[in-house]
C-alpha cells in the first residue's frame, strides 16, 4: 500500500512536462481563436453600421436632389417653394397642398429673415377667417412670433382683411393683413426630416 510514495522517475516527469506544454499550447490557440473571432465580430458590426449610415445619407441626398431639381430651396429643416405667378390666398394654399406642402408658417426670426429675401407681395400661411382678430397659422397654431408692419393688422377701412401677406420692405416687420381674394405670389413650406 505504498504507491503514494511512487518515486518520480524521469519518465513520469517527462509525461507531466508534455501535459503542461500541450495544455499551454492549447490555451494559446484558444486565445488566438477568441481574439480573431472577437475582432471579426467587431469588424462586421462596424461594416454594417457604416453601410446603414451610408444608405441613410444616400436617401437624404436623393430627397434633397428631388426637391432642389423642382425648384425648392432648403432652409433649417424645411424646403420652400416660391410661386412663379400669382393667385388668391385659397388657390395658393390649394397649390401648396397639391405639392404635399402648405403655405409657409413663420416660427422664428431666422425663418422670417429667410423669407424676407423673396421680394414681393407674397402670401404666407396666416389667416383670421375662423375668428376675426385671432390670427392662426394653417396648421391651426396661434402665433408665437409676430412680424406685423407698424399699424398692422388693421382690417383696413373696416374691410375684411383675413389673409396674411409679406410685403417687399427693408424692415424686418413686413406682415400685412389683406383681402384673401387679392392675387399674390405665395411660398409653400414642406417640413422634411433630413
Ligand atoms: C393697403 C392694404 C392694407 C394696408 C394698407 C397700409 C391701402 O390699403 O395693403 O391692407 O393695411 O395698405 O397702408
Ligand atoms: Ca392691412
Amino acid at each position: 500500500m505504498d504507491y503514494v510514495n511512487v518515486p518520480d522517475t524521469p519518465a513520469r516527469k517527462g509525461k507531466l512536462c508534455r501535459l503542461v506544454v500541450v495544455s499551454l499550447g492549447l490555451l494559446c490557440i484558444l486565445q488566438v481563436i477568441l481574439s480573431i473571432s472577437l475582432r471579426l465580430a467587431l469588424y462586421s458590426k462596424t461594416a454594417k453600421n457604416l453601410t446603414e449610415e451610408e444608405n441613410s445619407l444616400k436617401r437624404k441626398l436623393n430627397v434633397f436632389d428631388l426637391y432642389t431639381q423642382q425648384g425648392w430651396v432648403y432652409f433649417g429643416g424645411s424646403f420652400y417653394y416660391i410661386s412663379p405667378f400669382k393667385k388668391s390666398w385659397s388657390d395658393s394654399r390649394e397649390d401648396c397642398l397639391q405639392r404635399g406642402a402648405d403655405l409657409v408658417i413663420i416660427s422664428s426670426r431666422e425663418e422670417q429673415n429667410f423669407i424676407r429675401q423673396f421680394r414681393g407681395y407674397i402670401w404666407i400661411g396666416l389667416t383670421d377667417t375662423e375668428e376675426e382678430g385671432t390670427w392662426k397659422w394653417v396648421d391651426g397654431t396661434v402665433l408665437n412670433k409676430r412680424f406685423w408692419e407698424t399699424g398692422e393688422p388693421n382690417t383696413f377701412g373696416g374691410t375684411d382683411e383675413d389673409c396674411g401677406e409679406v410685403k417687399p420692405r427693408e424692415e424686418e416687420n413686413n406682415w400685412n393683413d389683406t383681402h384673401c381674394e387679392n392675387e399674390n405670389y405665395w411660398i409653400c413650406e414642406k417640413i422634411v426630416d433630413l
